[in-house]
């Protein structure tokens, strides 16, 4: 296995940076900064920071010494294809710049929860007073490659996509979590084996004094602890032994009482499992259980995660654009159920080729009405008929199914002593209308407040 390059290494060496996007674009500049020759390469023209040139033909590869890939890039790549040929290592963002960083990594990984848990960890690290740099896929981008070369911090904390982890071959965090498996980006792992086998990567080059923290609830994740030699730690909601769970109504970790779960400002299930995983993390690395509890105290969400958007008419609104894979819909569906009764959904995206027909089922049993959006709404509309289940109707546009949904809640809540709730849960990707998660949550924001009273 080839050793990470040092920075002298990179001084006057020549760098392919593949894709200029957040990564690559935070990658090349760390690289100029080194010294290294850049050229950088993106399928778009005019990607990447004005003024930094980029180029479609990037010459005799052979001439590289190594190229630095942006997550978003598939390994069927072209360019990637050829770099390999001409055997040119190909090295991914996140993996590079881990390899420059002194200070503690924390890395989160998971199908869901990833970004919750995160930056939990993160906000409970600055609460015991640790300077803590919070990035890597978490959204809108704050790429590793930023922390190169910057302010010292004490704690690195990231969260690593299964893209960033096909392709790492040095990353070695102190503290690495796994805390979900379910079915996702089937569109680019071809098998689910290979997507599973991707978030093992993270423990491999762990060595002894280093820590996994792992779900002790899922059976798909339990492999994880025979990858690596870091020390194994289990949270659970279970009422069974683990290093963090839920006892009597209190968060536990690591034998230290935390707050009670009823406190634990975030909704559902599955965000007590983020909060039990980071609490597992952050206890042994010196935060108090006080810290942790302050932080689960007040922590209300990241921007599209069950976000309360406004009330109309007594309707409440909830955004939860990141729901992008059928396992998120089903929690989430369970969490606003809990809380608020059936809602109206809305539902629907550009599907990933992931098996949804557990997900319909939860919807027929969790929602009271469903508006379904996006490229699949019709076929989502034929699968519920067959289910037997005719409470929906088909608003391709969002700003339509958000004019469906508030007519239908009105009408409920009507009948009802209860408001009813409406929840945007997409379960699908944002491709088929949006740029991405953060644009479709906004998009829905804006025909929310455009409701009339
Ligand atoms: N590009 C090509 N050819 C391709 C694909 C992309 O040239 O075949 C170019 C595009 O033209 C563009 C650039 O590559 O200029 C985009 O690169 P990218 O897709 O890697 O996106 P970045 O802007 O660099 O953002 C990436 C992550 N994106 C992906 O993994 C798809 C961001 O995660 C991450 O926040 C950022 O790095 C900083 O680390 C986003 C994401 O959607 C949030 N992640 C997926 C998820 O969470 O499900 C994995």
């Amino acid at each position: 296995m080839m050793k990470p390059p040092t920075m002298s290494d990179l001084a006057g060496a020549r760098v392919l940076v593949v894709g200029l996007g957040r990564a690559g674009s935070a990658a090349a500049r760390f690289l100029v900064r080194a010294g290294a020759r850049v050229t950088a390469y993106d399928d778009r023209a005019g990607a990447g920071p004005a003024g930094h040139p980029v180029t479609r033909s990037p010459g005799r590869l052979a001439a590289f010494s190594l190229a630095v890939v942006s997550p978003g890039i598939p390994q069927s790549h072209p360019v990637l294809r050829r770099l390999r040929a001409a055997r040119v290592p190909v090295v991914d963002e996140l993996d590079l710049a881990s390899t420059f960083l002194s200070g503690s990594l924390f890395a989160v990984t998971g199908t869901n929860g990833k970004s919750t848990t995160a930056a939990l960890i993160a906000a409970m690290l600055r609460a015991a007073g640790r300077r803590t740099f919070l990035g890597g896929n978490i959204a809108p981008g704050r790429p590793l490659s930023a922390a190169v070369g910057g302010q010292a911090r004490d704690c690195y904390v990231v969260e690593v996509s299964s893209f960033q982890l096909e392709r790492a071959r040095w990353l070695r965090p102190d503290v690495a979590l796994l805390l979900n498996i379910t079915p996702d980006h089937f569109d680019r792992h071809r098998r689910p084996v290979a997507y599973a086998r991707c978030k093992y990567r993270l423990f491999a080059r762990q060595r002894p004094g280093d820590r996994a923290v792992l779900n002790l609830d899922d059976p798909l994740v339990l492999p994880a602890a025979q990858v690596g030699f870091a020390g194994r730690e289990f949270f659970t909601l279970a009422p069974r032994e683990a290093d963090a769970g839920v006892r009597r109504g209190w968060l536990v970790a690591h034998g230290r009482r935390i707050l009670p779960a009823r406190e634990v400002r975030l909704r559902g299930r599955h965000n007590l499992a983020n909060a039990l995983a980071a609490c597992c993390a952050v206890l042994p690395a010196g935060v108090e259980p006080e810290a942790a509890a302050r932080v689960l105290r007040g922590f209300a969400g990241l921007p599209h995660r069950l976000e309360f958007v406004r009330s109309v008419a007594g309707v409440a609104y909830i955004n939860n654009s990141m729901c992008t894979n059928p396992a998120a819909g089903i929690h989430s569906l369970e969490a606003v159920r809990a809380e608020a009764g059936k809602p109206v959904l809305i539902t629907g995206g550009r599907g990933k080729r992931l098996p949804h027909g557990e997900y319909l089922d939860a919807v027929a049993r969790l929602a009271r009405w469903a508006v379904l959006t996006g490229e699949n709404a019709p076929a989502l509309a034929a699968e519920l008929v067959e289910r037997g289940w005719n409470r929906h109707e088909v608003c391709p546009e969002l700003a339509d199914a958000v004019r469906a949904a508030d007519r239908r809640a009105r009408a409920l809540t009507g009948n009802s002593a209860r408001p009813v709730a409406v929840l945007y849960s997409p379960a699908f990707a944002s491709f088929d209308q949006f740029a991405d998660f953060q644009d479709r949550g906004r998009s829905f924001r804006r025909e929310v407040a455009r409701l009339r009273r």
